[in-house]
């Protein structure tokens, strides 16, 4: 154990798959990074000629005249979903399976890319006769689903900007994001499947129109999944079976500029409401597919399976529009990991033969204690040897997950991608390259090809190897992050802050490199936002949404390192009506976490409440929130306490409910 935490032991891509892979060995990793560093705009041209379908050919390639919303390839032309589709079945393989659907009950579904094609045009036909245009925005809130992917291919057929929200997510959060994204249009399901109990998506939709503020909508378009009996709108609400019964197969795509937005995903950022992240057709794309090549070094015989939502950055990049653009063969699966029971991966995994297999740190987390103690299933009692590599993504991976990840899934054989990236990003940023880079658990490795990222102290300066600091990118790259939707000086404040300079993306993130290799290890966010389950929220949005129950006079919340998902949740709270105890505080505690769970959506929901007359505070009023942390962890506050405003406040919120 000592041993693993000193992160000292390194593992060696197996060398048959150093000699197929992509990116062959350190040597062919150097070179690519040199020829970046001698030439960054011949780089990046040569890949995106390579890699992209182009209509009509770009001339320029990067636009620094209005940094920072740089601009890639702008006056080139093309198509996301031509690129996807239209391109794999022109080269043969129309045939070829695209995608490989297993549902929550276990039924199978396969899609060819021919099918898929004409499922998509079908869509973008449906839309385009609705009236929606380029440049429209959409709103998809469904569950993991064929039609998912349907219907963002089909925006983007049309030039139409689909913005996914989670299934999971809240009335009041779809609501925001509608208003905020200005859309014309939803796509829903009426219900969605998972762990074998039905969920409502189309009464929530309803619920969060009736909210207000979304008269832009004119047509909500329903992919019916249970069959469930949900209310329908006249004039407005309409099944997707229905509406693409008598569409024709063949859809011109609209050629757009590389500029031209493909979708806006909304995250968290570290104050204030969610961010709509912004990102580009043609350099988000090829970002995508350069990564399926480089990272996960894709095949034409792999079955790929990414395990995450269309809801998250990574569906997108991985699910949506990387995997197709490749022509691979995919799964999509629409359950949870624990059902029926916590084999169920290894099952689809022995199942389907998958051979590159991309989960996140939690799952793997979840399931190691799920099998310590039932041995059916655990691993080992699944036939996983078509696996042939896997990846890590949305946290760091501990190094005793990372070895049992290592040994117990990939049987010693396969090597983890740990790939750092984020929404911003657009694709992987920081990964080992899988038949090239040694690996060392615990540690994201190597920047990419083509990624300039360093490490900075608070005033943009470099910091050496060894010490830690600020993770930055120094160049702008062809997948990053537009714009902020509606918000262009958050963009700017948030991504290029003067402090830095305002040359240097800031990742938000603290890493350090190691003094021998110059590995990255990612350290945690820098800012105020929590990972739970590899998913970003802001603390501001839980405290705010507490603050705004009638009960509360004011929240701080804070994370704390959890055993299973990386950060929980923890709030401390201010009653108006004075400090509850015994049952009182505890209904009260519940009641609140359902009323966070209502507001934002089951994952926002505070693990631990605490229930104090007051909150530490300075003299000047300023929450402390490293006490807060310190009190979270259980443990023993001995920093320097002598600014607080009301010390004895401190032993009142150590005492749990
Ligand atoms: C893709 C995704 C981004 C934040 C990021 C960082 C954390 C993601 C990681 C990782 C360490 C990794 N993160 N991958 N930390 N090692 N391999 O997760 O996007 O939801 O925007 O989250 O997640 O803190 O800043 P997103």
């Amino acid at each position: 154990m000592e041993q693993l935490l000193q992160e000292n032991r390194v593992f060696h891509p197996p060398a048959d798959f150093i000699k197929g892979a992509a990116i062959s060995g350190m040597d062919a990793y150097h070179q690519l990074c040199a020829e970046a560093e001698t030439d960054y705009d011949g780089f990046w041209a040569r890949l995106a000629n390579e890699h992209i379908f182009w209509k009509k050919p770009f001339t320029t390639v990067l636009d620094e005249s209005t940094a920072p919303f740089y601009k890639w390839f702008e006056d080139g032309l093309t198509n996301a979903s031509y690129n996807c589709l239209d391109l794999n079945v022109e080269k043969g393989l129309g045939d070829k399976k695209a995608i490989i659907f297993e549902a929550d009950d276990g039924t199978v579904s396969n899609v060819t890319y021919q099918d898929l094609l004409d499922r998509v045009s079908k869509m973008a036909n449906a839309l385009r006769k609705m009236g929606i245009q380029s440049g429209d925005r959409v709103i998809i809130y469904m569950s993991m689903s064929i039609e998912g992917v349907v219907a963002m291919q089909a925006c983007a057929r049309i030039g139409a900007i689909h913005s996914v929200v989670f299934g999971g997510f809240s009335a009041k959060s779809l609501q925001e994001r509608i208003v905020d994204v200005g859309a014309v249009a939803v796509i829903t399901a009426d219900e969605q499947l998972r762990g074998g109990k039905a969920l409502p998506l189309k009464v929530i939709v309803d619920e969060a129109i009736a909210l207000g503020d979304c008269e832009k909508v004119k047509n909500v378009i329903v992919y019916q999944r249970t069959g469930g009996n949900i209310p329908m709108t006249a004039g407005r609400d309409s099944w997707m079976h229905e509406v693409v019964a008598n569409e024709s197969a063949v859809c011109e795509p609209e050629w757009v500029s590389a500029e031209h937005p493909l979708f806006i995903l909304y995250t968290s950022g570290s104050t204030g409401k969610p961010k709509g992240v912004q990102h580009s057709t043609g350099g988000y794309l090829l970002w995508a597919i350069l990564t399926m090549k480089w990272t996960f070094d894709i095949k034409h015989d792999d079955v790929f399976w990414c395990t995450a939502d269309i809801g998250w950055v990574t569906g997108h990049s991985y699910i949506t529009y990387g995997p197709l653009a490749v022509g691979a063969t995919e799964i999509v699966f629409e359950g949870v990991p624990t059902f029926p029971n916590a084999g169920r991966f290894w099952d689809m995994i022995q199942k389907h033969k998958a051979t590159i297999f991309y989960t996140a740190p939690t799952a793997i987390r979840s399931l190691i204690k799920a099998s310590s103690n039932d041995v059916a299933v655990h691993p080992k009692s699944y036939d996983l040897s078509s696996l042939r590599l896997l990846g890590s993504v949305g946290e760091p991976i501990n190094p005793e997950a990372w070895m049992w990840y290592y040994e117990n899934v990939g049987g010693s054989r396969c090597p983890i991608a740990d790939t750092f990236w984020q929404t911003e990003t657009g694709g992987h940023m920081i990964s080992p390259l899988p038949g090239a880079t040694p690996m060392v658990p615990g540690s994201c490795t190597l920047p990419l090809p083509g990624i300039m990222a360093a490490i900075v102290d608070e005033v943009g300066h470099d910091v050496p190897n060894g010490h830690g600091g600020i993770l930055v990118v120094k160049r702008p790259w062809p997948s990053m992050i537009r714009t902020i939707w509606n918000d262009p000086d958050r963009f700017v404040k948030s991504y290029f802050p003067e402090e830095l300079g305002g040359t240097l993306y800031l990742a938000g993130d603290g890493a350090i490199r190691n003094k021998d290799n110059a590995y990255f290890t990612i350290t945690g966010r820098i800012d105020d936002v929590l990972n739970v389950s590899g998913h970003r929220m802001g603390t501001m949005e839980i405290e705010s949404c507490l603050v705004a129950n009638p009960l509360v006079a004011e929240a701080a919340v804070v994370g704390r390192p959890d055993e299973l998902t990386g950060e929980a949740i923890c709030a401390f709270v201010v009653l108006k009506g004075g400090r509850p105890t015994g049952d009182e505080a505890k209904k009260l505690a519940l009641d609140l976490r359902n009323w966070v769970g209502k507001e934002i959506g089951p994952i926002a929901k505070p693990k631990d409440i605490r229930f104090g007359d007051n909150l530490p505070k300075t003299r000047s009023g300023k929450i402390m929130r490293r006490l807060l942390r310190v009190i979270a962890k259980g443990e023993e506050v001995t920093q320097d306490t002598s600014t607080l405003e009301n010390p004895a406040i401190l032993d009142q919120l150590k005492q749990p409910l």
